[in-house]
């Protein structure tokens, strides 16, 4: 049986319309009971038990791009970086324990008034939206995948960082019983990533709670993670805990490993070499073919403007 393709990532720009034809495929589908079928497929699994399923699939938003192709979610959501869980790349199935709810997010710092708010909360607070963006690892495979989320400003917003802030921290949970890689202390656990206000509040950087129009998958990161597209995907952190806003440049847990690898810029460009390879092609999941790796991966028209006063810094590594 022929069931006609109408997700909004699947079709050009000019016709990405309505979340309806999501809602009605989703409907199809559970009507012709494949939702148990669904369920036992990898990377496929339904999430029907998620108290946020309801929100997905959110209304595209293509200002930023309709990258494509966009890459099989079964590819995407099988190979993946968690170190928390391990350090090779198959781990979704060890993921799948980790619960989700509750979940809280405390955000401190250089706020207004720190706070804590669940998931769910924090959810019904945000513009919902769906966007396909480009993603680079610095190791050199890349993907492109619909996001459902929303823009990071309007976290900051609701955050109410006060003026002296400065960079905007943001950490992994930190659970050696949930994540079984941070029982090796050879890692500076936990997993934090930060960002210069600027930067958070660009249009461009989002924040993930969803893909394929469903909730997150834990091993790409649930309940919430950062994606911030022009930069390497290492800078993108997973399953957000807490929040910090200070004046002080954080110090990044790939930074802590190897500051002359990894910096705190990270932003990509193909004519910056890693000491170890060269950026300049990458390789898309699926694909057999390398392609050549844009400047800001494709984003200098929304972020270049963001480095024009920091040329003297290490931006590209
Ligand atoms: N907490 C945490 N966040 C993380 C990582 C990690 O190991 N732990 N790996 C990063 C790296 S190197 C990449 S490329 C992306 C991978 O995201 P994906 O598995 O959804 O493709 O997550 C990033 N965020
Ligand atoms: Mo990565």
């Amino acid at each position: 049986m022929l069931i006609k393709r109408t997700r909004g990532w699947e079709l050009p720009e000019s016709q990405v319309t309505s979340e309806s034809a999501y809602l009605n495929r989703r409907a199809l589908v559970k009507a012709m009971g494949l939702g148990a079928i669904a369920a036992s497929i990898p990377g496929f699994a339904r999430a029907d038990d998620d108290p946020s399923a309801k929100l997905y699939p959110a209304k595209p938003n293509a200002t930023y791009g309709a990258p494509s192709p966009v890459t099989p979610e079964k590819l995407s959501t099988t190979y993946n970086n968690f170190y928390e869980f391990d350090d090779g790349k198959n781990l979704w199935k060890m993921a799948q324990k980790m619960p989700l709810r509750p979940w809280t997010i405390k955000v401190s710092g250089m706020v207004d008034k720190p706070f804590e708010i669940d998931i769910d909360s924090l959810l019904a607070k945000m513009p919902m939206e769906e966007r396909v963006y480009r993603h680079r690892c610095v190791e050199t495979w890349s993907m492109v995948v619909p996001w459902s989320g929303f823009a990071m400003k309007s976290l900051v917003d609701l955050c109410k960082p006060t003026s002296n802030a400065k960079y905007m921290v943001m950490t992994t949970l930190s659970n050696p019983a949930v994540f079984p890689g941070q029982k090796d202390d050879t890692y500076p656990w936990p997993y934090v990533e930060g960002l210069a206000m600027d930067e958070a509040t660009n249009d461009l950087c989002f924040v993930a709670t969803g893909l394929y129009g469903k909730p997150m998958p834990r091993q790409n990161g649930a309940p919430i993670r950062l994606v911030a597209p022009w930069k390497y995907g290492f800078k993108n952190v997973k399953s957000i805990a807490s929040i910090e806003f200070t004046d002080k440049r954080p110090v990044s847990f790939w930074e802590k490993l190897n500051a002359d690898e990894y910096g705190f810029w990270a932003n990509v460009n193909p004519q910056v070499p890693h000491p170890r390879w060269s950026q300049a092609t990458e390789k898309p999941l699926g694909s057999s073919d390398r392609v050549p790796t844009q400047l800001y991966n494709g984003y200098a028209e929304f972020v270049a403007g963001l480095y024009e006063g920091r040329k003297a810094e290490k931006l590209f590594r």
